[in-house]
């Protein structure tokens, strides 16, 4: 079928001819609302009248940003990579990516499972929640999906291969070139300009040359190294949870890149999240949890990490018996040190974005009172800075730990 956007009616005629959907189904009674609140797509929940237990998500992208508007092109083949890395994650780590039920490329639309116990973990932060299993499965996820996409487990065609299936998602990365590394710390149409102009604080950050310079070497390594497959977006809105299970979705940033961005969006958006507490609920005791699951996501991921390399030795990187156990062993704990320091400069460059560019969080963006929206803007802004200034020296995750609460 030929590519168009599809509404509340038009996608159920279309997912009544599509059988592996209909299998699941087993009747033909079934109707649409859509749901999607994020910046991108289009997201319609299908469910059964009969049987309102079966449900499925229908994912479409349109040839436009969505939150911006149809003047806003942006082409729909993202779509093509988010179904691709959804597939690629799903063999990795079934238990915490989404079914797919049915995928088209022409249609630029995924089918997918429908995580109906599960809330946006954006949502239930900023409410509180704690989730006890999450630093156990999102290091398993992260150190799972970056190991195994990564020449320290592929042979070098495999990889090479693998950056051929994700290289052509060229509009999504140059969006985050220009999102997260630049338009947002200078002047630009595309920022909340409403809160830039007359901003003494955000005259200062477009001036600071030394964060400035910084936030361009991470620039350079998020165009340039190719170390895994990315998910490339991976905030607390892309993923959903409960208290007993973690599910990651939207991988449509995806591509091969460093290591550390993956890890970093993690952290900015808890860092951003402890901001939220520190300043409009106070909830110390929150805080806590957020301090020690960070430590916990950072410390289990590299532990996870290095586990996984140790149970397979052979890769296009190293041959079994090359290095000696000793030197094999320093050398794979300073390469892990180096991805947490990689992930601290870029959380610092994915919290700094959050401030004035064009998509900002709900924990900062979100916060109705103006005297404190800027005192947590002000509040990101520094630990931002520290992490980008200080990532390269970081030596272990209490310093991060140090960094937020000497800020807030
Ligand atoms: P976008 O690419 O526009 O950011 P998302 O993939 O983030 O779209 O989806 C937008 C919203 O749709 C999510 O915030 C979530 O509320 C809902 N959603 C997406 N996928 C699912 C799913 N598999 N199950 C339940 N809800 C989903
Ligand atoms: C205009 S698109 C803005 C942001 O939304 C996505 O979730 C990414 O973070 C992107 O940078
Ligand atoms: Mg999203």
């Amino acid at each position: 079928m030929n590519y168009k956007v599809l509404d509340v009616s038009s996608v159920v005629e279309y997912i009544l001819n599509i059988k592996s959907v209909m299998n699941y189904f087993g009747s033909d009674d079934i109707r649409a609302e859509e749901i999607g609140d994020g910046n991108l797509n289009y997201v319609y929940r299908l469910s059964s009248v009969l049987n309102p237990q079966k449900v499925l998500i229908v994912k479409q992208a349109v040839p436009y940003l969505r939150c911006v508007g149809e003047d806003f092109l942006l082409s729909r083949e993202r779509m093509t990579y988010e179904i691709r890395a959804l597939q690629k994650f799903y063999t990795i780590c079934p238990s915490f990516v989404p079914k797919i039920y049915y995928a088209s490329q022409e249609m630029s639309l995924v089918v997918m499972e429908y995580l109906g116990n599960h809330i946006i973990m954006r949502k239930g932060l900023i409410n509180s929640v704690k989730y006890k299993n999450f630093s156990d499965h999102i290091s398993t996820y992260m150190a799972a999906t970056l190991f195994y996409t990564s020449s320290l487990y592929l042979s070098s065609s495999d990889k090479r291969e693998l950056m051929d299936k994700f290289n052509g998602n060229t509009e999504l990365c140059k969006l985050s070139e220009d999102l997260v590394f630049s338009f947002a710390f200078m002047e630009h149409e595309t920022n909340d300009n409403e809160n830039v102009k007359d901003n003494p604080e955000a005259e200062k950050l477009f001036a600071d040359m030394e964060f400035k310079e910084r936030v361009l070497e991470l620039k350079y390594k998020f165009m340039t190294q190719s170390d895994a497959l990315l998910h490339g977006d991976l905030h607390t809105g892309s993923i959903m949870i409960n208290e007993k299970e973690t599910y990651v979705i939207d991988p449509e940033f995806a591509f091969v890149g460093p290591f550390g961005f993956d890890v970093g969006a993690l952290l900015a958006n808890l860092v951003n999240n402890y901001i939220h507490h520190s300043v409009v609920t106070k909830d110390e005791d929150f805080k806590e949890w957020l301090l020690l699951t960070i430590k916990e996501v950072l410390e289990k991921f590299s532990a996870e990490f290095l586990n996984f390399w140790n149970q397979n030795k052979n890769s296009a990187l190293l041959v079994d018996g090359y290095l000696d156990e000793s030197a094999l062993q320093n050398f794979k704990k300073r390469f892990i040190k180096n991805i947490i320091r990689d992930s601290v400069g870029f959380a610092g460059c994915k919290m700094a974005r959050r401030v004035y560019g064009v998509a900002g969080v709900e924990e900062i963006r979100g916060i109705e009172d103006k005297i404190l929206r800027a005192e947590a803007e002000k509040t990101a802004l520094k630990i931002a800075r520290e992490f980008v200034i200080k990532h390269d020296k970081i030596e272990s995750v209490d310093e991060i730990l140090e960094i937020m609460k000497n800020a807030g």
